[in-house]
């Protein structure tokens, strides 16, 4: 990137940090683009793929950004190591102007992807998918929580939805603030005691079984206030909603 002028050996050395950045770069994107997507948190709609995606997307573009500056400081550390103190400052570096566009350039581009990409997963997370929503009310409290299903006068100690239905949480809490969370769907939203707050309508696309945790620090027992969710087909959902609507009627939830 700079140059010392009346060096004849600033080629050289800038070729070996290009060659060794172009090296390490290689490896570490081949590594986290194969170990990446292993290690992201469990997806199960897709507001959740595209904040993983995102992540992935976003670690591999820093990858050569920050290698660039970490193999430009080893190299100048070990290459050009100084013993004893030096009696005059070194060269003056200067930058020319190719060298200047391009660092500008890669930089500005880099953003602007960055901006573009945050924008459309913002579209898409606030645009509402067809079809009337599943509402569940959520109540928190220390330190448990409560789901209830209006429609059919369910109410649950478990969070049990049908896979591919849209579905919005109304949250709130009978006592301190708590975090409603449910990391599989990328839900997220405080439940604050004395008002209802929506959060955004997500449809879950994956059946299994994930979580409810508690993410604002509400007391003594905030590190176990969590609920198991269980994403299930269309007809166990409907056979659950009956026999949990026996149980209310029998004065015991599901
Ligand atoms: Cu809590």
């Amino acid at each position: 990137m700079t140059q010392r002028p009346g060096s004849g050996r600033s080629d050289h050395h800038l070729r070996n940090v290009l060659v060794w950045w172009v090296v390490l770069s290689v490896l570490a994107e081949i590594g986290w683009l194969v170990a990446g997507p292993l290690l992201m948190p469990a997806a199960a709609s897709s507001d959740a793929v595209f904040a993983n995606t995102t992540i992935v997307v976003f670690t591999a573009l820093a990858i050569p950004v920050a290698l660039f500056v970490w193999v430009f400081m080893a190299y100048s550390l070990i290459r050009f190591r100084v013993k004893s103190r030096p009696s005059e400052a070194g060269p003056h570096l200067v930058a020319s102007n190719g060298q200047q566009i391009a660092w500008l350039g890669i930089t500005g581009a880099l953003c602007l992807f960055l901006v573009i990409w945050g924008l459309f997963g913002m579209y898409q997370a606030s645009t509402d998918p067809p079809g009337r929503p599943l509402i569940v009310d959520v109540t928190a409290q220390q330190w448990t929580w409560t789901f209830r299903y209006p429609s059919a006068g369910v109410s649950s100690n478990q969070l049990v939805l049908p896979v591919g239905r849209p579905v919005e949480f109304e949250v709130t809490s009978l006592d301190v603030v708590h975090g409603f969370d449910v990391h599989a769907f990328s839900v997220r939203l405080d439940a604050n005691p004395g008002s209802v707050i929506a959060t955004n309508i997500v449809t879950p696309t994956r059946l299994g079984s994930f979580s409810v945790r508690c993410v604002e620090l509400c007391g003594l027992y905030h590190a176990y206030m969590w609920a198991p969710v269980k994403v299930v087909s269309d007809q166990d959902f409907a056979a659950w909603l009956r026999d949990a609507a026996q149980g209310s009627r029998g004065g015991a939830g599901a």
